[in-house]
């Protein structure tokens, strides 16, 4: 009510109405009659934040009057998606946000599809990090995120003559109604330069680290709201900036262009994301920017710890530290910089507060993706941090040589210096040695991490390890990107299992149920039908809405195999020229994502999909029974359109490479059968639906690494299956690329005589399985059954249950709920 409900609190139509109105003046100062559509998103977006200031407002408050364990997540990369939707579903006011627009003449859909998504990450680990917020806020723990204000996120992608080109990615353009700048917090951050060391008057050894740059990291805060709660978490993003008494020193020595530099080497920092690639180490720029955010993180936490009037001596008990990947894996060394250099701790006592405090999450198994830097550079960089290292390593060392006997080889696997022509430092080795705590993200990732990457260490320490299954938020990637299978869902079971996805469960006993199996179907086909209009707009592709979506989104990597899906399409096509007449269930394929920019195999991959996709789709033979869309710019925007409209999810990595896989559950959440290998976290969602709703095919790990060592050969495979040949063979002779016989000659000839993973081993295996799924797909009552117990058995896969897991296991965390008075 307008009356009682304050206008920058109240959450009815009424007041929001009121709200916006105000807001379009106040802070767009704009009235209706000349409002653009980005100033009705400005106003709305205003709305929302001053409803999420209160409860953030009372969350803090909350957090520093009890005495709480405080979860900081360290991650390079959130890649968080839009806002505006999800924290209108989390406030509980999107229906009422909806109805308040329509009364003013406006639509929600268009001034949500305004927001420019933040894309400060690079695909799967930085979108768990996102999920992870969600659930924390949700579950009600106290908690910070930490990372890096990026001021261009991921490239954007777009495709010209079939060809991946990237643009930049001008996130802030319009501003960003969803970050507080918090100039009062900041810090500064030295880097390069040398160390001294030199006995004080007391007799007590002291150093002091001189840099040739300091730069300021200035604290940017984003709030995240839990589902239906008051708790809202921050997450705190650091910008880096010159320091301020910078200009000042160069301007008097009248040095001005010095001083121009310098102010832009200090914001260079933070400027950009790097894209995963191969040629990504090396990069003095990414050493400091991983340095510059856990050094702001670190310091801000141990600020926060010492206003409770806390001794820094038990830090470990006001924050558990989790690191995402070893990105952040240096604040190990500066930790321990902290304590001993700036707060005169003694090396053991600042060593037991360190391997107290942290806790390292590996996100991969795949070797080139492991953090090495060369020890020159990093010397470069963080010359007393280099000393730490060594220091941690020589006492580390020490201990591990006693409990190896001696061994050799066990010592220098374990060390974190590696040896070669030049000396590396071994990021996964630090956060090892670091950590009390080390977690695979699925059950088959973390049995080969305790088997091959960090055997030593789980030998020496097994009571470190764990498994921490990962999950995604079903508020974003069901509530707000599914709303008409969320409505049906809860007319049958309630609205409970949005937050307890367990109770999807319940579903279970209406798989038979003819007019839920109807309605089931009727919001898959109107999901189909607008992407297939979204398709269409973008690529000028038209697709059939009743033909099977089969789907394969994600970065493109040759680990991830989109060439054996594409070589499945082929294959189809093939037997439609051999005889046109051919019974082929009709199929669109669909396929995005992003290549590195450096990783040539798979811009050619993205060149192949194209290729393949402009002769199939033109063919008449073909008579539009197969269609192959590759959707450009694939990113969180994109991807809440196209998994509602999924039938089948493709999840065919290499078994052993996938360490889990996220878009695998938001696939299989909205309804879409799995085609997969028992890679990741497909192993579990497959013993979840039940192995009758699930599409296995290809070698398992275990047959992977004993074809290899038997002395796999790829053209063996290409020789004696005809179908593959013909379709290897048409992609080098040019019939997919106006006869140029040149283009894909590196990707096939890396297919014949290497396969690293395993394409053509698979492809048989994959055909058939394919031929499986075209056959259950006539059946349309048959699969729309399969798709409901399947998703009715997915409750695990909530990020929910991944963070419990955490909270329980690892950190030792409680909920804390927040009240809001007055
Ligand atoms: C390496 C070389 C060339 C291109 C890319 C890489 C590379 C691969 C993996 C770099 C980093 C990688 O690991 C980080 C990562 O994003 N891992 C993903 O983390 C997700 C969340 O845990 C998992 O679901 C994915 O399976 C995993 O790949």
């Amino acid at each position: 009510n307008v009356l009682v409900e304050d206008a920058r609190t109240g959450l009815d139509v009424e007041t929001l109405k009121k709200a916006i109105l105000n807001n379009l003046f106040y802070v767009q100062g704009k009235y209706p009659e000349i409002a653009t559509r980005n100033d009705y998103y400005m106003a709305l977006a205003y709305t929302v934040r001053d409803r999420l200031l209160q409860r953030w407002v009372a969350s803090v408050k909350q957090y520093l009057e009890g005495k709480h364990r405080i979860v900081s997540y360290l991650s390079a990369e959130y890649l968080l998606g839009p806002h505006l939707g999800n924290n209108l579903v989390n406030l509980g006011i999107y229906k009422e946000a909806e109805q308040a627009l329509h009364e003013m003449g406006l639509n929600l859909d268009w001034l949500i599809e305004k927001e420019i998504e933040p894309g400060l990450g690079n695909g799967g680990l930085g979108r768990l990090a996102a999920c992870y917020m969600d659930s924390l806020a949700t579950l009600e723990v106290p908690a910070i995120g930490y990372g890096i204000r990026y001021q261009f996120g991921i490239f954007e992608q777009d495709i010209r003559d079939g060809w991946q080109v990237e643009d930049t990615d001008n996130w802030l353009r319009r501003g960003n109604p969803w970050e507080i700048a918090r100039r009062e917090i900041s810090y500064d951050i030295k880097l390069g330069g040398y160390v001294q060391h030199y006995m004080d008057r007391d007799g007590k050894f002291r150093t002091i680290w001189t840099p040739d740059l300091i730069v300021k990291g200035v604290a940017y805060d984003t709030p995240i709201v839990g589902y239906k709660v008051n708790t809202t978490n921050t997450l705190r993003l650091w910008k880096s900036e010159a320091p301020n008494s910078f200009d000042f020193q160069s301007f008097n020595s009248g040095d001005y262009s010095n001083a121009v530099n310098q102010k832009i080497i200090c914001e260079n920092i933070s400027k950009v994301l790097y894209p995963n690639d191969e040629t990504r180490s090396g990069k003095v720029l990414r050493l400091q920017q991983q340095y510059f955010f856990v050094s702001c993180s670190l310091q801000d936490m141990i600020g926060i710890h010492l206003r409770q009037g806390e001794r820094i001596e038990d830090f470990q008990t006001t924050f558990a530290v989790q690191l995402n990947d070893t990105h952040p894996a240096v604040a190990i060394a500066e930790m321990m910089r902290l304590l001993v250099d700036e707060y005169d701790l003694e090396w053991v006592d600042a060593w037991r507060v360190t391997t107290r405090t942290f806790a390292y999450t590996n996100h991969t198994l795949l070797p080139e993706a492991l953090e090495k830097w060369d020890m020159e550079l990093f010397a470069s960089v963080l010359p007393r941090h280099l000393e730490i290292i060594q220091e941690i390593n020589r006492r580390f060392l020490d201990e591990v040589t006693v409990r190896v006997y001696g061994d050799q080889e066990k010592i220098s696997s374990l060390s974190i210096i590696g040896e070669g022509p030049r000396r590396y430092i071994k990021m996964a080795n630090l956060a090892c040695a670091g950590s009390f705590a080390i977690n695979g993200v699925a059950a088959l990732h973390t049995e080969l991490l305790k088997q091959t990457v960090l055997k030593d260490w789980y030998a020496l320490s097994p009571e470190k390890f764990s498994n921490k299954t990962n999950g995604v938020t079903p508020r974003r990637w069901m509530v707000l990107s599914n709303p008409k299978l969320t409505e049906l869902i809860s007319s049958k079971i309630g609205e409970n299992w949005i937050k307890h996805l367990d109770e999807l469960k319940n579903l279970e006993k209406f798989a038979d149920d003819p007019e839920f199996l109807q309605q089931w179907m009727d919001v898959k086909l109107e999901m189909k039908t607008q992407l297939a209009q979204r398709i269409v707009n973008r690529t000028n592709i038209k697709v059939d809405p009743e033909s099977i979506f089969d789907i394969q989104v994600k970065r493109i990597h040759e680990y991830k195999r989109q060439h054996l899906n594409i070589l499945h399409v082929i294959t189809l096509y093939n037997r439609i020229k051999q005889n046109p007449e051919a019974e082929i269930v009709p199929r669109t394929f669909v396929f995005a994502g992003k290549a590195a920019p450096g990783y040539k195999q798979a811009k050619l991959i993205i060149k192949l999909i194209n290729s393949v996709g402009e002769i199939v789709n033109k063919d008449p033979d073909v008579k539009g029974r197969l269609k192959v869309v590759f959707y450009p710019n694939y990113n969180v925007t994109n991807a809440q359109k196209i998994y509602p409209a999924a039938d089948l999810s493709e999840q065919i990595s290499t078994a052993g490479k996938e360490a889990s896989g996220t878009g695998n559950m938001k696939l299989s959440l909205n309804g879409a059968l799995t085609i997969g290998t028992l890679d990741g976290a497909n192993v579990e969602i497959r013993e979840c639906v039940g192995e009758e709703n699930f599409f296995l095919f290809g070698l398992t790990a275990e047959e992977v690494e004993n074809t290899k060592s038997d002395g796999y050969n790829p053209f063996h495979f290409y020789e004696n299956n005809p179908n593959l040949k013909l379709a290897l063979d048409q992609i080098s002779n040019g019939y997919f690329s106006h006869l140029d016989d040149t283009i894909f000659k590196d990707l096939i000839n890396s297919l014949l005589y290497d396969d690293q993973f395993m394409v053509l081993a698979d492809y048989q295996s994959y055909v058939d399985c394919q031929d499986q799924v075209a056959e259950a797909f006539k059946d349309k009552v048959k699969w729309a059954r399969m798709s409901i117990l399947n998703v009715a058995r997915m409750g695990k896969f909530s990020s929910d249950r991944s963070i419990r897991e955490y909270c329980d296991e690892i950190w030792k965390v409680k909920s804390v709920p927040v009240t809001l008075n007055g």
